[in-house]
């Protein structure tokens, strides 16, 4: 038999597989605890999730071991070794084959076929793995407490077989943490995805939904694989018209889809659909009229859609319409919709991102991140039982480093679920490396010491520590129809590590990277090691370069959450400011003089965060305003450590393109190169941000960086400083994010920036730093004397059409040889209104690069 090698191209990942790539454990032959495998496969279950298992067993089996398991014709029937058809197993007790088989079922068939199996206790979704033998049989068996888990058991039994694990090593039983393990979408009708990064929505397109959901069902299998069982279609910012007869139908058949791989479908909807879609002069909660019409709603969702799931509600947030408009309550609103739902057994998820976006900032006292506690709290409760509030896991929104939100040890009688952000919305949107279960396991493991006890926020959610019947996980995913579903092969990680944290938040971030890498790339070592490594420091050098100390992402708030913009914080109605003064930084949540914020936490964690000094200093300025020149316990100053993190964090993403460049050979060479590509450019991204931010701080404080590096920069030759034909200045918004807030552009055919080079001959690496708006492809050329050395267009994504902090780009090219007179010649070539812009031109001799690596 002629078996596929580990890397030929059939099994090469291409994104589109994700961790399911079934790549051989082995190189060569079948991992000896294989070889005496059953080839028979019974199914004693009925379900489409159970058919769904059986036939991911025989497909993973095929894929990864060469063998081809044998199946019986149709759920539920047996075929013995002579092919005699038997009874259906759901009917009466199974007449097992007369050989050794896997056996799919529920723990209540597979006990039926094996009476003397004592099935271990599962909660629901749960799966057992075990093996024994009957009858002169060996049996291998996988036994869910109910359909779904039938399915998870399989996937966790052939991702431990991915990763060379033995059957025997996997026996064992798994349940989830918590009933609600969702995604969220937010996918748009016309096809766009808010804060999507993987290409548009393969749920809609042109305001209906696909014709083709071939995607959508491969997503629910990933989802499915990592114990995901629900998910909303669509933006929380929600069109109402999905709610159109017809729109019911046509999301019917995503419901069709999800329904083999155990996932239900929600739906996010607008509270003022009665009046907008439903031609009613009101939509208030409080008016029977009003509750009728969801009622009649719900009721002909659930007859298109037997399992749907239930509503999410996003209301009275960022513009978006909400009972305050009638004087009620999130409470009153959430009431009436779960009372549609209840007699169909569904849910709302009414999300406590609800805050006004017109604070005044010149109200000291004001303060976005108070919101969802003082308006949820009050309301503990007030909230049906299938009512669960869904809250984000910090209480401004997904910035890089957050506290945990007090709101979750402040409600005690109402269900929970964390809101966590998969899609990369202020993290770099998938440009970058931020590997994300780290992140979330330091969320998950805080503990806010509710009622004076432990009460980590995983176990809150979980609904254990205050005895709550529903809770769970939920995370905004905006995946979408690029072959790798999230527009980086690495940020599928985060999907992946969603869905372990979901089933099981105490798992470590280390194992969630160490499984993923095997799963994706392969069991190599050197590779696991290597790629868990730089999965493991990503978190940690983005928020070293974006906003270190608790300042958050100092992004473009207002714009597309992408590129450094400190100033854009500041004087607005969102709240996410940082308060920076020509004194000292940072926002004052203290009881004693500030917004009183951090009073909403429970006493021993109030305590510790309202004195400087015994706040965390990842968050300090998150809680304190403090004097530039105020003490670290290292005895740094807040603003030398601003700018050193900064420099650090910088190095540290120059050290993950050298990490990655080691793999080399050892991962197929089409995502190796994709990867390099996007670290190389997240090194370039990352000092821009330094400068941007480092110099923004030093204009503010007025306090220079004691090792001289922020606003010099030896080797950096200004565009104002070459000589240029047809390149113009223009003033760039933010400032920080131009070498002296101007960027030259080119406004004909072609326009050129020369230097000459009045330095030692040797070899240099020359950079060129331009600009690449989202529409337009600019070409560059770079000669040296009249030698064209190097030739690029700039044809990426970014999210900007002016030269900023968001279009930002770096051209490099190593191992240039230069001699004193020679001639550097950057040639732009503006294309479809993208004015070729450049910013300078860097000269660095060889050598001068940071090379350094990461911690671990
Ligand atoms: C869907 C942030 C995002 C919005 C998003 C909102 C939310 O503000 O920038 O795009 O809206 O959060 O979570 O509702």
């Amino acid at each position: 038999m002629v078996r596929a090698q580990q890397g030929s191209p059939a099994l090469a990942p291409d994104g589109s597989r994700a961790w399911l790539r079934y790549a051989p454990p082995l190189r060569e032959g079948i991992p000896a605890a294989y070889e005496a495998m059953p080839a028979a496969v019974v199914n004693l279950d009925g379900s489409p999730e159970a058919a769904s298992a059986q036939n991911e067993l025989v497909r993973g089996a095929r894929a990864m071991l060469d063998r081809t398991l044998r199946t019986a014709e149709g759920n539920g029937f047996l075929l013995s070794r002579n092919t005699r058809p038997l009874k259906p197993c759901r009917l009466k007790p199974c007449e097992l084959p007369d050989e050794d088989a896997w056996v799919l079922g529920t723990t209540a068939e597979v006990r039926r076929a094996f009476p003397a199996w004592s099935a271990p206790e599962l909660q629901p979704e749960g799966f057992a793995l075990a093996a024994g033998r009957a009858h002169g049989h060996t049996y291998w068996l996988i036994a869910g407490e109910d359909a779904r888990g039938i399915l998870y058991g399989t996937f966790h039994l052939l991702e431990g077989m991915a990763q060379g694990q033995s059957f025997a090593a996997l026996e064992g039983s798994e349940s989830p943490a918590a009933p609600i393990r969702w995604v969220n979408q937010w996918d748009n009708l016309n096809g766009t995805i808010e804060r999507g990064y993987g290409g548009p929505s393969m749920f809609f397109e042109d305001g209906h939904v696909r014709s083709d959901l071939t995607r959508a069902g491969e997503y629910a299998r990933l989802l499915a694989s990592i114990g995901i069982n629900g998910c909303t279609i669509n933006n929380v910012n929600a069109n109402p018209h999905l709610l159109d007869p017809e729109m019911i139908r046509e999301a019917a058949r995503i419901a069709d889809v999800f329904r083999p791989w155990g996932v239900r479908l929600s739906l996010a909807v607008d509270i003022a659909s009665p009046q907008s879609i439903g031609g009613m002069d009101t939509y208030d909660p409080g008016d029977p009229r009003v509750a009728a019409w969801w009622r009649a709603k719900a009721d002909a969702i659930y007859a298109a859609i037997p399992d749907f799931a239930g509503f999410v509600v996003k209301a009275d947030s960022e513009g978006q319409p909400g009972p305050s408009r009638y004087g009620r309550s999130p409470a009153d609103a959430a009431n009436m919709l779960a009372a549609a739902l209840k007699p169909h057994g569904g849910i709302v998820m009414y999300r406590a991102f609800v805050y006004n976006h017109h604070l005044d900032w010149h109200d000291m006292k004001a303060d976005r991140a108070r919101a969802a506690y003082d308006i949820f709290h009050p309301l503990d409760g007030q909230f049906a039982d299938n009512v669960v509030v869904q809250i984000k896991n910090g209480p401004i929104d997904f910035q890089v480093r957050e506290p945990v939100s007090p709101l979750f040890a402040g409600l005690r009688k109402t269900n929970d679920a964390v809101e966590l952000e998969i899609t990369q919305e202020y993290l770099g949107q998938q440009r970058q490396l931020v590997y994300l279960p780290t992140q979330w396991s330091t969320y998950l493991n805080f503990d806010p010491h509710a009622e004076n006890r432990s009460t980590p926020l995983k176990e809150i959610v979980e609904g254990k520590v205050f005895h709550r019947p529903l809770g769970g996980f939920v995370a905004v995913a905006s995946a979408g129809m690029d072959t790798n579903w999230m527009g980086s092969d690495l940020a599928l990680a985060n999907l992946y590590g969603f869905g372990r944290l979901a089933w099981n938040p105490n798992t470590a971030p280390e194992t969630i990277a160490a499984e993923w890498t095997r799963l994706t790339f392969g069991n190599d070592p050197t590779v696991v090691n290597t790629v868990s490594r730089m999965l493991l420091a990503s978190w940690h050098i983005y928020e070293n370069y974006t906003g270190p100390l608790g300042l958050q992402t100092l992004t473009n708030i207002t714009g597309p959450h992408y590129g450094p913009a400190p100033q854009s914080q500041e004087n607005n109605g969102w709240g996410q400011w940082i308060r920076a003064t020509h004194e000292g930084v940072g926002m004052d949540r203290t009881v004693a003089t500030g917004t009183g914020f951090i009073g909403q936490y429970p006493p021993q964690v109030a305590k510790m965060y309202e004195s400087p000094a015994s706040c965390p200093e990842n968050l300090l300025l998150f809680m304190h305003h403090v004097p530039y020149t105020y003490r670290l316990h290292n005895g740094k100053t807040v603003i030398q450590t601003i700018y050193d993190d900064h420099y650090t964090g910088a190095m540290e993403a120059a050290g993950l393109v050298e990490e990655w460049k080691t793999l080399n050979g050892l991962i197929d060479p089409e995502p190796h190169a994709a990867t390099l590509r996007m670290l190389e450019y997240q090194a370039g991204e990352a000092v821009e941000w330094r400068d941007a931010v480092t110099r923004w701080f030093a204009k503010m404080s007025g306090i220079p960086d004691a090792l001289g590096r922020v606003g010099h920069y030896p080797n950096r030759i200004p565009a104002a400083a070459m000589q240029l034909d047809g390149y113009t200045p223009v003033e760039v918004t933010p400032w920080e994010t131009a070498t002296d807030g101007k960027a030259y552009v080119c406004g004909q055919t072609m326009c050129t920036a020369k230097t000459s080079f009045a330095r030692a001959a040797g070899w240099y690496t020359v950079r060129v730093r331009y600009f690449d708006y989202l529409h337009g492809a600019s070409t560059f050329r770079l000669l040296l004397n009249q030698q064209p050395i190097a030739v690029w267009t700039a044809d990426n994504t970014l999210p900007g059409e002016a030269p900023n902090g968001d279009t930002s780009s770096r051209y490099t090219l190593v191992g240039v040889p230069l001699r004193p007179g020679d001639v550097l010649t950057i040639e732009g070539h503006p294309n479809d209104g993208e004015p070729a812009p450049i910013d300078f031109m860097a000269i660095e001799p060889e050598g001068a690069t940071h090379t350094a690596t990461t911690k671990p």
